[in-house]
């Protein structure tokens, strides 16, 4: 079954076709076709899943279970064939079939179940995890709508619903008999028995979790993992005989909720917002991974008291922190153990990801939503939140950190607090951010428990983002660092320095890049009908649309340099098209605003002859995994421009820095490590540093006197005011910027403070591209460098100082 040729290959998926859907290859289509090749890859991960649950049980090894209410997982087909080692035969096996390999692969929507860069850190770490043979799963919500499709009219935004299961599913296996029940509601009856006071829920709404499970490979390895994503369902059809019993009710609302629970994600990134759905969709989700996980180790164990060290949950942020008082519950009113034994087993057992500062993201829930949804949930956070507070005074005797530390203060539950009292480990993204949260955010938390705060600096999945999207650029490293070594040890790349001053290799390089702008150019061309201008620099800003990330400075540069070429036609410019990708959450009404504004400036500039072959400017729609996995090898430029002190991290910038773009960036979350392999001369810095931006609020920032005094800054932002040839005028923008807007100060993000020193960058950047073997040097060294941010290397520091569990460790 394993060893496929082509032939073989050919005729298990024509067998799939037969017998799922009654079909010849004749007679198939496309989508026939994609689901009979999952399901061909399905059977084979499925045999070795298994394996693999048999081994891990029989060596009682520790597992770990990913919690993320996001994963966003892209496309699998290619993804899977790749780590099984069989996209060559795979792909030729559809061509005998007479098939485009490419067409069955673009036939597969993309699972978009998350918004950014913490939900695609969680889907790289699972291809990490299975590779370095972790016994692991990653659990979260089968959404039946992932991240709206964006589409632009009008230069707007506009949201599509992502009906993504149709076609999506093909991946999904149910496991009814792996269902669990989840309560909310009802009242809570104390009463006491044997000495001990017992506490049971009555009168609760049932919402059923059934698990859909998809099965992770690895690469280079038979180890198998599972992402397990719950789907809700009513526990029953609603029974009208209930009419007379007075059940009716019930029944209705437990259809109702198990129909809303598991519908769409919540399309907000880097924002808390307090509805009562997203708290039900939580709970639902950690209430049944932790019954799961429970389940499953009674099962293999036949007691909890030993709960902490077969298993560790790692939290990806504060969204499944309620893990922390449900673990609480199950050990204390199902598992009769006591609070401190309790207590002890769930702080050894659960650690917890931040990955963010921004005060909005910040997780405080109402406490009467806790307490109407989860009665006893609450009862056991408020008993946490008594016993930290003891700890915090006896400590601090400080009640100024007694409120800031608190758990529940002023009527809310504070999530982030709840995992610092009930965590393990602490741990954030880059070097920068984890230095962030000791210095400040966390600070008092970590000067009362210092071994704690942990740092790991993400990584990506070198392998997606690198060799299977890239093989111009895969097939040049192999042929340069002797094999496919990198594929599992990537710090091999760094022997690619040594052909620094190699100029048949740095031809090679620049003609690689050339390709695949080609290539994307088609993509661009067929996907949204416009004409990329190949000749040009590729210039990238992909991203969630956030003010702190500042795609309007990135904007007001272009209006710059446009105004530049109308003034004096003639000068000296090479051609330059950018290109942006971005979604704005659905309500969030100033990130839209910039997407418009971006769209007004690009059909302005598309259309006026001056820029003819010059200027361009390009929005990219619907900017998703699959989207992302073309433009990276094609791009030339990274632009990571956040204020600095704001990006936790940033994970697109290692995606570009591996496909050797150059990156023009701030001093912000990884931009710092990657400054320190890459030094100066391998990027192009620009701006405020951390504590100069500290600085410059203290000592009273006043854009509006930039604006005065720099007679460049104040041309683009007048240009803003006075509007665009679509007619559409930014007022709202402008004012923003130098007056503040609805109690927001005056350019929160300091776009004007960064504005000379950012066209400045962009300058050199434009410079260096002029010598083409220098700038393919300097892609190279990003290329060498990029190693150390693998996701292999992230996961593998996870294990040793986090986690406590071994891994596979690649010899070199
Ligand atoms: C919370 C409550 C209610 C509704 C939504 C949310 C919510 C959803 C998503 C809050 C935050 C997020 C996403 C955050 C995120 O993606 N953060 C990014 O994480 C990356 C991986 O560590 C970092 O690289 C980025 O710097 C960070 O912004």
């Amino acid at each position: 079954m394993e060893n496929f040729t082509r032939e073989s290959m050919r005729k298990a998926i024509s067998d799939k076709l037969r017998l799922n859907f009654g079909c010849t290859v004749e007679e198939a289509t496309e989508a026939n076709v994609m689901k009979a090749c999952a399901m061909v890859l399905r059977e084979v991960m499925a045999d070795r899943a298994i394996d693999t649950r048999k081994a891990t049980r029989r060596e009682r090894k520790r597992k770990v279970h990913y919690m993320s209410l996001e994963f966003l997982m892209g496309r699998s087909l290619m993804k899977n064939a790749y780590n099984l080692g069989v996209v060559e035969i795979l792909r030729g096996a559809l061509e005998d079939m007479g098939f485009d390999p490419n067409d069955i692969f673009e036939m597969e929507p993309d699972a978009g179940l998350g918004n950014g860069g913490l939900g695609r850190l969680a889907a790289c770490y699972l291809d990490s995890l299975t590779t370095l043979e972790i016994p692991a799963a990653g659990y979260s919500i089968c959404y039946e709508l992932g991240i709206f499709r964006q589409k632009i009219v009008d230069g707007q935004q506009v949201e599509l619903p992502d009906d993504w299961k149709g076609m999506g599913d093909a991946w999904l296996v149910p496991k009814p008999e792996e269902m669990e029940e989840v309560h909310f509601g009802g009242t809570l009856r104390e009463f006491w028995d044997d000495n001990h006071l017992h506490v049971v829920n009555e009168g609760y709404t049932r919402v059923l979790a059934v698990p859909c499970d998809m099965e992770i490979a690895g690469y280079g390895t038979k180890h198998t993992n599972f992402l397990r994503l719950w789907d809700a369902k009513s526990p029953k059809p609603i029974d009208m005989s209930l009419f007379q019993k007075g059940d009716y009710l019930q029944a209705s609302e437990e259809a109702a909720m198990a129909e809303v629970i598991a519908k769409v994600l919540y399309p907000e990134d880097n924002h808390y917002e307090g509805k009562s759905l997203r708290l039900k969709q939580q709970y639902f989700f950690v209430s049944a991974t932790v019954q799961s996980i429970v389940r499953k180790h009674i099962q293999a164990y036949g007691t909890l008291t030993n709960f902490h060290e077969k298993n560790v949950i790692q939290i990806n942020d504060t969204h499944p922190a309620l893990v922390i008082p449900e673990l609480m519950r199950i050990l204390i009113d199902d598992a009769g153990l006591s609070w401190d034994v309790a207590w002890d087993i769930t702080t050894k057992s659960v650690a917890y990801t931040n990955h963010t500062v921004l005060a909005e993201a910040l997780e405080r829930w109402p406490q009467n939503l806790v307490e109407s949804l989860l009665p006893r949930i609450w009862q056991i956070l408020v008993e946490i939140s008594n016993r930290w507070q003891r700890k915090v005074e006896d400590y601090y005797h400080d009640p100024k950190k007694t409120e800031e530390m608190a758990i529940i203060w002023g009527g809310e539950v504070r999530m982030a607090n709840l995992c610092l009292a009930g965590c393990m480990a602490i741990n954030g993204v880059s070097a920068l951010h984890s230095q962030i949260l000791k210095d400040d955010l966390f600070h008092s938390a970590y000067g009362m428990e210092p071994e704690k705060f942990k740092n790991v600096t993400n990584g990506i999945d070198h392998r997606r983002w690198l060799s299977e999207i890239n093989p111009g650029l895969d097939g040049l490293i192999r042929d340069l660092t002797g094999g496919d070594a990198y594929l599992l040890q990537p710090m091999t790349l760094e022997k690619l320095d040594a052909y620094a001053e190699d100029s048949g290799v740095l031809e090679c390089m620049g003609k690689i890049k050339k390709a695949n702008k080609e290539s994307f150019a088609k993509y661009a061309r067929r996907e949204q009908g416009v004409v990329l201008n190949t000749e040009a620099i590729f210039d990238v800003q992909v991203k969630r649309l956030h003010e702190y990330k500042r795609q309007l400075l990135n904007a007001m540069h272009i209006i710059y340099l446009y105004q530049q070429l109308r003034d004096n036609p003639n000068m000296d410019f090479y051609p330059h098209t950018f290109l942006f990708g971005a979604k704005a959450a659905p309500g969030y009404a100033v990130a839209k605003r910039i997407i418009q504004l971006i769209n007004s400036l690009a059909d302005q500039v598309n259309k006026d002859p001056v820029c003819k072959d010059r200027l361009q400017v390009v929005f990219l729609e619907n900017y998703r995994v699959s989207l992302a996995e073309q433009l990276m090898p094609a791009s030339e430029v990274s632009q990571q421009i956040s204020l600095a002190g704001k990006e936790a991290r940033g994970t697109g910038n290692m995606k570009f820095m591996m496909n050797g773009a150059l990156t023009v960036g701030t001093l912000d979350g990884a931009n710092v490590e990657m400054h320190q392999v890459l030094g100066d001369e391998n990027m192009f810095l620009f701006g405020h540093k951390t504590e100069e931006v500290a600085e410059l609020r203290r000592s009273g920032y006043n854009p509006y006197r930039l604006y005065s005094r720099d007679p460049a800054l104040r041309a683009v932002l007048d240009q803003m005011n006075a509007g665009f040839a679509d007619g559409n005028r930014y007022e709202d923008l402008h004012e923003r910027l130098l007056m503040g807007q609805g109690g927001s100060s005056p350019d929160e993000y300091m776009l004007l403070a960064d504005f000379a020193s950012y066209c400045e960058a962009e300058r050199r950047m434009m410079e260096t591209y002029l010598d083409q073997r220098r700038w393919n040097q300097m892609s190279l060294h990003n290329i060498a460098r990029s190693g150390v941010f693998a996701a292999d290397r992230a996961i593998a520091e996870y294990a040793d100082n986090i986690w406590h569990v071994p891994y596979k460790k690649q010899s070199v």
